[in-house]
């Protein structure tokens, strides 16, 4: 009898160790960037540290209060530029976005016409150092020049370009 209890017990506290388990995993810094017509690429600190970096600083208001941090890591248009995805025809380009997803399920959609540097110019940045030192919880995007801390997705898992 109380053998049978432990085993039914058992069951759904395996299925929620494998679930936290597979959701560290997940936590870890690698994000998996979809495009069109393009092998899914895996992305982790030191890849993307073999790109051209960008330092900035952030500056944002969240439930805790005022939060800040320096930043190093690639600016979006150069990680777009770099792995091929961004053409020349700006026409074309402009159509496309990025939408970015947390392994919480947050997510949030960067159009490239906000990120071009000869258009809207703003310098999103997919960071992967934070103060210094590595982002414990994974790569997060950084949004200097927003007020508000929403789009500083953190722990971020895959990027579909679109
Ligand atoms: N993955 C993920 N990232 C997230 C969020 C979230 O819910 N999930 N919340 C955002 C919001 S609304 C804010 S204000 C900031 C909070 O950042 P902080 O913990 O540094 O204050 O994280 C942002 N990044
Ligand atoms: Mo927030």
């Amino acid at each position: 009898m109380h053998i049978g209890i432990y085993r039914i017990a058992s069951l759904p506290v395996l299925l929620a160790l494998a679930l936290l388990w597979a959701g560290r995993a997940f936590s870890a810094d690698m994000v998996v960037l979809n495009a069109p017509d393009q092998k899914p690429a895996t992305l982790d600190a030191t890849s993307l540290a073999a790109l051209s970096a960008t330092e900035t600083t952030t500056v944002y208001r969240s439930s805790k209060g005022i939060e800040s941090g320096i930043y190093k890591g690639v600016l979006l248009w150069d990680l777009l530029t770099a792995t091929g995805i961004m053409t020349d025809d700006h026409k074309a380009a402009l159509r496309h976005s990025l939408l970015v997803t947390a392994s919480d399920g947050h997510q949030v959609v960067f159009s490239v016409g906000e990120i071009a540097p000869e258009f809207g110019n703003r310098p999103v940045l997919l960071a992967y150092e934070m103060n210094g030192a590595p982002i414990p919880d994974g790569l997060r995007m950084v949004v200097p020049g927003d007020l508000r801390g929403a789009r500083h997705i953190k722990n971020i898992v895959t990027l579909d370009y679109r």
